[in-house]
Order: C-alpha cells, then structure tokens, then sequence
C-alpha cells in the first residue's frame, strides 16, 4: 500500500482567500475547515497580524497549522509564536531616517484627486507606503486603483527607490491596491519556508494571486520548495484545491 504524502497548502489572503481587505465568506470559511480535514494549511499574507485578524477571525492564529503574517517576519505555529523579526535592527536607523524622509518628501509633493492619513505604516518586519493614504475609504480605495490603471503612480515611485536606494539591500513590492511594501531581501514571502522546509513535508504547495515579477507572491511562488499554483479570485482557488486534494 502506498503511503499518504504530507501535504502542506500555504494561501496567500488578498484576492486569494479573500477579495482585498475583505473577510473570509461563509463558504470559503466552510471549505477550509473540509481542506484541513485532507492536509496542512497555511497563511502567508503581506499585511500584520492585526489586518490578518480582521480578515480571517480573531482566531487567525490557532484556526490555521501556520500563521504568517509580513511574509512571515510574525510566524506562528498552533497559536505559538515561534519567531518574530524587526526591520529596524536590519536596516539601522540611519538608513531607516534617509528612506522614510524622501518617502515623505516625495509623498508630500505628489497630488491626487483625494489624499487621505497614514501614507507610511511602520510594521516590525517591513514598511507600507501609500500615496494616497491608508486611511482612505474603500470607495476611494476603488477610485485609486482605476486612477492608477493609466497612472502607474506606484510603479513610477518604486522605479525611483529603486535608483536612490539600490545600496539598501531592499525589496520594494508593490502587493495590494494602494501601497508598496518595503522590507530587506529575503523577506518577501518566501522568508516564511524557513519554518517549514523542516517538518517532513512531500509537498509545499503555495496558491497567490500575484505571482508575477514585482508581486508580492513572485518569490515563493517561483521558489524551488514550492509547487506554485496562480488564482484569479477566491473562487477559483476553492476550484483549484478541490481538483488537487478533495
Ligand atoms: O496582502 C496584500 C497587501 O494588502 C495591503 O495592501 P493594500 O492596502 O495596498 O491593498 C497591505 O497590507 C500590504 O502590506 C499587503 O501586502
């Protein structure tokens, strides 16, 4: 008799389990708990814990085998904390005072049809930039995305870090709607494998919707522990999964 391989699944949660910085549905929450039932689960989000509660449950950390929130600079096993990074000691403060000082001149200078607060969030193991502001509506959040399909405000921004700050050693990710993500090499999502690449898996899959170059899914979709599977919405990775695991 063949033996039953170990499967982990690790999902990406914008656009993959969720639509943007919306909750888990009824349904999709029903088809993880059936998944769990067949193999180990995952999350890999970009965001920090907080915004991962407030999309999967207060729960998020015990409801899921592993939990990895700012690529996993935060990761949790069964509900324990097993490591926890900091940009901070990474980059060093003078380093961090020059970047976030031009981020906030170039913010500054940059106009839109609306600008709201929180343009530079300070997370442990990365920084957000948002021209536009973290703290705009979802309607304005929608607004953005359409004024950026022509505007490609944050692929301009980041082509400009990229030539100020090229010693820097950093990624500059552009993984949701309206910010850029900002953290050391190596830590995109692929620093999460570190806390899995160990524990006896056959397989390692990773579902994302971005998973081209510049993503925030491109690295570990593309690394070589991984088997990477690309989605379109949530539902198509309940469509994917049940091809593979049910
Ligand atoms: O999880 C994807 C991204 O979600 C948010 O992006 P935005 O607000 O731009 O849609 C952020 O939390 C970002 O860090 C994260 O990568």
């Amino acid at each position: 008799m063949t033996e039953k391989k170990k499967v982990l699944v690790l999902f990406d949660i914008d656009g993959t389990l969720t639509p943007s910085r919306k909750t888990l549905t009824e349904d999709m929450d029903n088809f993880i708990t059936e998944l769990q039932t067949k193999v180990d689960v995952g999350v890999v989000g970009g965001s920090d814990l907080p915004k991962q509660k407030e999309q999967l449950g207060e729960n998020a950390t015990t409801r899921f085998k592993y939990s990895f929130s700012e690529n996993g600079v935060i990761a949790f096993e069964e509900g324990k904390l097993i490591s926890k990074s900091s940009i901070t000691d990474k980059l060093g403060e003078e380093k961090l005072q020059k970047f976030l000082n031009f981020c906030l001149h170039y913010i500054a200078d940059f106009e839109l049809p609306v600008k709201r607060g929180t343009f530079i969030e300070f997370r442990n193991g990365m920084i957000n930039i948002s021209l536009i502001g973290r703290n705009c509506s979802y309607e304005e959040r929608l607004q953005y995305v359409e004024l950026e399909k022509e505007g490609q405000f944050r692929q301009k921004f980041v082509k400009i870090l990229q030539e100020k700050f090229s010693e820097y050693g950093l990624v500059f990710s552009i993984g949701g709607q309206i910010s850029i993500d900002v953290f050391p090499q190596g830590w995109s999502k692929e620093y999460c494998l570190q806390f899995v690449n160990n524990k006896g898996y056959d397989e390692i899959h990773f579902f994302g919707d971005k998973t081209y170059k510049g993503g925030n899914d491109y690295e570990i979709f593309i690394h070589e522990e991984t088997i990477g599977h690309t989605v379109t919405c949530p539902e198509d990775t309940v469509k994917i999964c049940k091809e593979l695991f049910f």
